[in-house]
């Protein structure tokens, strides 16, 4: 196809473009979805493409789906069209690595076939059953698109890669039931092991209730509904991708799923589909019962605690028993038009691993980029003891800003000059928009300025800003696109969020992981994380810089900075 015929399609298709509800959440582009442009500039396919990210060569991709490691190999799999830079034609593409960071991707592992998924293969998890035998429970739709739960094994137990999987003939293990909404019904968790039975839970609402509903098996393979559902809280909408797992409250170290008792607290995550972010809350599960009830110092619902509060969805975590370590995926999508994905010829990345802990306050996680990341680190700059008065910044020379590792630990001499916090202040993202980089301040803003251009004409600051409420202080981090392309027609929020943090010290640490068209943040040690798809198009390859800045009236001092070029994996799928 000529690039002239292209360009008509295209026109007609914006003018066709329609949204099925009952397609999960994404919106549908028919005349997209095989839709592949011969002749893609290289410039515009490769300037935002993303170095150390996990993408695929080409193509759309979105949930994580399944992680594990078996026989010393990382798995991941993930929904993927084979066809086209848009949602549709899903199957579970698969990848494998040793170190979660070179990734050899292999043929997909599941695939529409049998009438349980001829209308879809969606998320699902990885169970390991005793005798280290992972089966795969996945959300298929049936020939009426209803979503059932289905299971699929390993062909060959001797082969790492685990090439090629089988799904037997006696699925659906699990059919929405009576009452329930057939298309409303999905993304089964890794099941848990208690008192003889195997538990797992699947996403779902009832009118605007939504829902992780508790089935129990003896054998895998005969399922009943519990009663209740495990959790549940009005006017969330639907609960897509749930992940339920306990984490230690006297060490970092992760759990098994199965893990159970009084040196444990438990995590509900639920990716909810009304604002498309993943909400957790911390608290106890009640195995008798079967509940989970969150602790009072988790808000449940959407004015709750986020993984990220930026770009970061349907996330899954799996526990590494290798390495003794909780890990936590999750997808990213792009901020950009379909029209701009179907020219690029790609859309949606997975955000680096993460280690996921409980806090020693036990009220909230703590997350970090797997240590295997800074295998790719190369080429140290570092600073210290630079003193940054109000207006002040700073350039990282001697690295490629455009994809780079950065660690900083800001100095705050006193925070008598924060600026009061007024209560009403609960939503970040709104806060943030009122107080970006350029509206001065108290204490802060500063932090980096990613993503820049030489003069500033396009940047993506993440930045801390402190104020004092009636008894404590109240940190805000923001992670904010508005300035961050001149390119018009972009989604460019200025996300942020809270970072509960003690300041005793005065200290306040940022971690930003830059990679052409992603800015992955993480604030206070990883308290709390924001993730940004920006695509500028002067600040990039060569002519991206790096910039710490302060814009408060209280001088902040860089005690220390770190920060790395990243060198390609040696193996990114391609
Ligand atoms: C199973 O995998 C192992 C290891 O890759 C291989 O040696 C063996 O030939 C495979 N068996 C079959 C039946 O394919
Ligand atoms: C079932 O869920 C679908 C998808 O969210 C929704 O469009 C539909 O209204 C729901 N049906 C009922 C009876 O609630
Ligand atoms: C929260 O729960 C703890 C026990 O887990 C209790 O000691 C505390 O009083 C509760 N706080 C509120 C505000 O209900
Ligand atoms: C700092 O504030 C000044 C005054 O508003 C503004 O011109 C400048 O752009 C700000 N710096 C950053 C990095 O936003
Ligand atoms: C990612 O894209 C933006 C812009 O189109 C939407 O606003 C988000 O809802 C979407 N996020 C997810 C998880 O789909």
């Amino acid at each position: 196809m000529v690039v002239g015929e292209f360009f008509s399609v295209f026109v007609l298709c914006c003018i066709l473009l329609f949204n099925i509800g009952a397609e999960g959440s994404h919106k549908v582009y028919p005349h997209f979805q095989s839709l592949k442009l011969a002749e893609t500039s290289a410039n515009v396919k490769e300037v935002h493409r993303t170095g150390f990210h996990f993408q695929p060569p080409e193509n759309w991709i979105n949930d994580p789906n399944g992680p594990m490691i078996y026989k010393g190999l990382y798995h991941l799999f993930y929904q993927y069209n084979p066809k086209g830079a848009v949602w549709g034609n899903i199957v579970w593409a698969h990848s494998v690595s040793k170190d979660l960071i070179n990734w050899e991707a292999i043929e997909p592992a599941i695939w529409p076939s049998k009438p349980f998924d001829i209308n879809g293969c969606w998320s699902g998890s990885v169970t390991i059953l005793p005798g280290n035998r992972p089966v795969i429970l996945y959300t298929g739709l049936d020939p009426q698109k209803r979503q059932v739960q289905n299971y699929a094994i390993p062909k060959n137990l001797s082969d790492p890669y685990l090439r090629e999987w089988i799904k037997p003939d006696n699925n659906p293990l699990v059919v929405p039931g009576k009452g329930m909404n057939a298309t409303a019904f999905r993304d089964p968790t890794t099941a848990w092991w208690v008192d003889g039975h195997w538990k797992m839970l699947v996403g779902t609402k009832r009118k605007h209730r939504g829902m992780a509903v508790l089935y129990r098996s003896r054998d895998f393979m005969k399922w009943t509904k519990a009663q209740h559902p495990l959790h549940s809280k009005e006017h969330t909408g639907m609960w897509e991708c749930p992940d339920f797992f306990p984490v230690s409250l006297h060490s970092d170290n992760g759990l098994d799923t199965s893990v159970i008792g009084e040196n444990v607290k438990h995590v509900l995550k639920v990716s909810l589909d009304l604002t498309r972010y993943d909400y957790y809350t911390v608290g106890t599960y009640d195995k008798n019962k079967d509940r989970y009830i969150p602790d009072n110092t988790s808000v449940d619902g959407w004015g709750g605690l986020r993984y990220d509060y930026g770009n970061f969805y349907a996330s899954k975590s799996f526990f590494d028993d290798v390495k003794n370590r909780r890990i936590l995926w999750g997808w990213a999508n792009e901020s950009d038009t379909a029209a701009h994905d179907v020219e690029k010829g790609w859309a949606g990345i997975q955000l680096i691993p993460r280690t996921v802990w409980l806090d020693s306050s036990r009220k909230q996680l703590v997350q970090w980029p797997v240590k295997e990341l800074e295998t790719l680190r190369w080429n140290n700059v570092q600073l210290s003891n630079q003193k940054l008065t109000k207006g002040n910044k700073v350039e990282i020379k001697g690295i490629t800003a455009g994809q780079a590792d950065v660690e900083v630990t800001f100095k705050i001499p006193s925070l008598e000059k924060a600026e009061p916090f007024d209560p009403s202040w609960v939503n970040a993202q709104e806060l943030c928009a009122q107080k970006g980089s350029h509206v001065q301040g108290g204490v802060g803003p500063f932090g980096l300025l990613t993503l820049a251009s030489k003069n500033l004409e396009e940047y993506t600051p993440v930045f801390f800003r402190v104020f004092k409420s009636k008894d404590k202080h109240v940190v805000l981090m923001c992670s904010d696109a508005r300035s961050s392309s001149l390119k018009q027609g972009l989604y460019k929020p200025s996300f942020a969020g809270f970072v509960d943090v003690d300041l005793a010290d005065g200290k306040l640490s940022l971690r930003s992981l830059i990679d052409h068209s992603v800015v992955e943040s993480f604030g206070a040690g990883g308290k709390t994380c924001i993730s940004s798809r920006v695509y500028p198009i002067l600040a990039v390859m060569k002519d991206a810089h790096l910039f710490a800045f302060n814009n408060g009236s209280e001088s902040v001092t860089i005690e220390k900075l770190n920060a790395w070029n990243m060198v390609k994996p040696k193996q990114m799928n391609n």
